[in-house]
């Protein structure tokens, strides 16, 4: 077996605020340095439909259409990371989804704060488990086969 094929894949966005805050750098100097790799990497303005299937299981809470809204507000950035472990240890990286409580050290730790609004903005996502990464990858990077010349 290629042993290239069994390495773990996650799908990361760069919100909206990260990128009007020009964090993308930031962001992927941390995964970088963290000693993952980028396979693929775009910016784009996501649409609605790209959202509410990304975010399928959010649907029906309170927060879904402020974090639609917010998703909508701007630029984001897509990236493909690979590594063994990732999906959890950018997970890691990212800290708790409330920038708040999450610890010093991580994006969301060091770099997010709660700004009072309904959805809360906390600069990057990650997927959680295998099955969202490959699904997420699908949202973002339709139909993209990834081959590199070593
Ligand atoms: P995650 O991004 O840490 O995986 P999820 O629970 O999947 O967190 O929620 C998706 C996104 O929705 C979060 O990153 C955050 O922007 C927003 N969000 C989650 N829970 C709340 C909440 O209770 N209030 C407001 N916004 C929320
Ligand atoms: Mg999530």
């Amino acid at each position: 077996m290629n042993p290239a094929a069994s390495v773990e894949r996650t799908l990361v966005l760069v919100k909206p605020d990260g990128v009007r805050r020009n964090l993308i750098g930031e962001i992927v100097s941390r995964i970088e340095a963290k000693g993952y790799s980028i396979s693929a990497l775009r910016m784009l303005d996501a649409d609605r439909s790209m959202l509410e299937t990304h975010y399928a299981e959010h649907v029906g809470k309170p927060f879904f259409e402020p974090l639609v809204e917010f998703m909508l507000s701007g630029p984001i950035v897509a990236m493909i990371v690979e590594g063994n472990r990732v999906i959890e240890g950018f997970r890691s990286l990212a800290g708790a989804t409330d920038p708040t409580v999450a610890a010093p050290g991580t994006i969301r730790g060091d770099l997010a704060r709660d700004q009072g609004t309904k959805v809360v903005q906390n600069l990057v996502h990650g997927s959680d488990s295998l099955e969202s990464a490959k699904r997420e990858i699908e949202i973002f990077f339709a139909g993209l086969t990834i081959e590199r010349k070593s």
